[in-house]
Formats: structure tokens, sequence, C-alpha cells
């Protein structure tokens, strides 16, 4: 507890543009719950060097990520927004919880098992630990919860299995987190392939929406969305793509798949596609509009980094130097 509110952390990477699965899945739900706790929001930049990454591009894209958090409706002065790699406390609790750590427990992360598969030239042993690091950002601020997309559940899980396995051990050191997975928009599929999720990282550019995207990329991608040959807009499994665009479509106005059913009823796939383009550009303009005015204010954005970085320091400390005494690390002298 942080001035009687409940704690909530979680993060992104800075790698590649974010899409509309980011936001509807991620962002969005952020906004919606940073009144009722004390929220850490970090960009994960050490995450993000388990694949190689240009170093300029990099610094760049954290930048916009933390400026894009602020675009999409968290206010600065509530929510700890920072850069991951400013509070070495991360790294530090990462050490100490790979030693609670099996290789056993690794060695199923599904994750870990997509990315070597597509990074083969370059199996590190921070992608096999990510997990650890990920354990450490949430434990090092005792969060309550946790919101996250569905495919980090297990990420969660195997984080407070650790926390759980070291209070064994220490007494109650850690907070046990609770994963949030929003109910609109958790899983937002790919355009072109509807039993894939969206994703940043997707080669064809059809196949995902960027968070910047004008009106008319966004469109077009809608209008070529794969969907099938039955002509009926129905939200059924065996209709995944139909499915897919009625979730986003939901998500972005709030009406229920029932009512969007009844709404779209002897309509065509044309009429479906082109509303739901509609929906998700009117949805991304005033956060787009946001963004550009923000990335222009430098000095505002470097006091954001400022002010917040001290303040996920100072509470990362606590908990830090409470770990490092419990398992034995002599303590300072001042
Ligand atoms: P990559 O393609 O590089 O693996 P990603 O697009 O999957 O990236 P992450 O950085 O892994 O994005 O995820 C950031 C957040 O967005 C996480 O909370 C994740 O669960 C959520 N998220 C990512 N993709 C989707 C999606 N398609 N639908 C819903 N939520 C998503
Ligand atoms: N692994 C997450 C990003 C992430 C995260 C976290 C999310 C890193 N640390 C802590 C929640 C809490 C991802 O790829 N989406």
């Amino acid at each position: 507890m942080i001035d009687g509110k409940r704690i909530l952390f979680s993060g992104m990477q800075a790698t590649g543009t974010l899409t509309l699965g980011n936001y509807l899945g991620a962002l969005k739900n952020w906004v919606s719950l940073s009144d009722e706790y004390e929220c850490f929001y970090s960009v994960v930049d050490l995450h993000s060097i388990t694949v190689r990454q240009d170093p300029a591009e990099l610094r760049k894209r954290a930048r916009n990520l933390l400026t894009l958090y602020i675009a999409a409706g968290l206010d600065p002065k509530k929510n700890c927004i920072y850069y991951q790699s400013h509070v070495s406390g991360h790294a530090e609790l990462a050490w100490i919880l790979n030693c609670f750590t099996y290789m056993g427990e690794l060695n199923r992360m599904t994750q870990f098992k997509d990315k070597i598969a597509k990074h083969s030239d370059n199996i590190n042993a921070g992608l096999y630990t990510y997990p650890v690091l990920m354990a450490a950002d949430i434990l090092l601020y005792q969060a309550d919860v946790v919101p996250v997309g569905r495919d980090q559940l297990q990420h969660l899980e195997i984080t407070r299995d650790i926390a759980q396995r070291f209070n064994g051990v220490y007494g109650e050191v850690f907070t046990i987190p609770e994963p949030y997975v929003g109910k609109a928009g958790a899983r937002i599929m790919s355009l072109q392939d509807p039993t894939k999720k969206m994703s940043k990282s997707d080669d064809n550019l059809n196949a995902s929406i960027f968070l910047m995207d004008d009106r008319d990329a966004i469109i077009r991608k809608f209008k070529r969305a794969v969907t099938d040959s039955e002509a009926a807009v129905r939200y059924r499994d065996e209709q995944p793509g139909i499915k897919n665009l009625i979730e986003i479509y939901c998500a972005c106005n709030g009406r229920t798949p029932e009512e969007a059913e009844k709404e779209f009823e002897g309509r065509g796939y044309g009429d479906f596609k082109l509303a739901v383009g509609e929906s998700v550009a009117d949805v991304l303009r005033p956060v787009q509009e946001r963004f550009h005015e923000l990335i222009r204010d430098k000095a505002y954005i470097d006091s954001v980094i400022k002010e917040n970085g001290e303040k996920a320091n100072y509470y990362a400390g606590k908990t830090l130097r409470k770990v490092q005494k419990k398992v034995g690390f002599p303590e300072r002298i001042r």
C-alpha cells in the first residue's frame, strides 16, 4: 500500500511501434485503472536488449513509448512513468531472484520457446532469464495487481511462484501479485491471420494497425482484413476473422457483440469493415494528436523522466534493502 492505495505495476517494451493490440489489450486498461491504484508504468528497456537493438533507435523508441503513455491518458503526476534502466534495483533484484528460480521452470516458458525459434542466431541467457527480470520489476514495487494481455499470464504465474518461494524461506517479504486481464481487447488477433495475435514485430504490415497509422491506412487495412465467405456478421468461433473485428469494434465503442450483430444484420462485410475502421480511427486520433504535441515539449518530458525516475528509485530502494538484508548481505557503513 502507498497512501492507502493498492499498488499496480506494468510495463511495455520499446521494440517496434505499438499496435492496436497493445493499446486495447494494455494501455487502455492502464488508463482505466489509474485512479484506483498507485501505479508504476515502466518502459522496460532492459528487457529490450534480449533481442539485438540499434542504440539510437532504441533510445528514440523508448522516449516515444514513454510519451505515448502520457498521450494515452496517464497523468505523470499521479502515475510513475519511468525507464526501467534508470532504476538499478531492477537488475539487482533480478540477480537475487535468479538464485531462487529453477531452470526447469524457465524451460517451460512458451515466450522463450517462441523467441528462440525466431532469433535462432542470438539465443542469449537474457532471453532465458527474461521472466526473472519481469518478476523483479513487479516484486520490487510490492505490486498487488499487474495488468497484462493473456500472453503474459505464464510470466505472472512464475513471478508468484518465485515470490512464494522467497517468502517461504525468509518470511513475508514480497506481496503476491494478481494478474489483471481486461475483458475487452484481451487478445486482438492479426488482420491477416486471425489465429495469430496482432504483434508489433509481424513482417506483414497489413496484419497490424499501428497506433500512429493515419485514418486512410487504418481503413485500408480493415478493408483488406481476412474474413470468410459466410457473409454474415456473427460473433462465433467458426468465423475467427469476423469475431476479431467484432471484438475490436466493441472495444472501441463500448457495444456488446450482440449489439454489433444486430446493427449489421443483413449488411455486407464491406459496410462492417468500414465501420470498424472508422471507430478505430476515431479512438486513435486524440491519442495521436496529444502525442505530437507532447513530443515537441522536450523540457516537459525531461522533467517527467527525472521526477518519476527518482520516485521509482525511492520505492525500489526500500524493497531492495529489505531483500539484501534478508539474504544476508552485510549492511553498508555510512
Ligand atoms: P512483440 O511482437 O515484440 O512480441 P507485442 O506486440 O506482443 O510485442 P509486448 O511488448 O509483448 O507486445 O506487449 C505489451 C503489452 O501489450 C502486454 O501487456 C501484452 O499482453 C499486450 N498485447 C500485446 N499484443 C496484444 C494483442 N494482440 N492483444 C491484446 N494485448 C496485447
Ligand atoms: N514481458 C512483458 C513486458 C514486461 C512487463 C513487466 C509487463 C516486462 N516487465 C512487468 C508487466 C509487468 C511483455 O512482453 N509484454
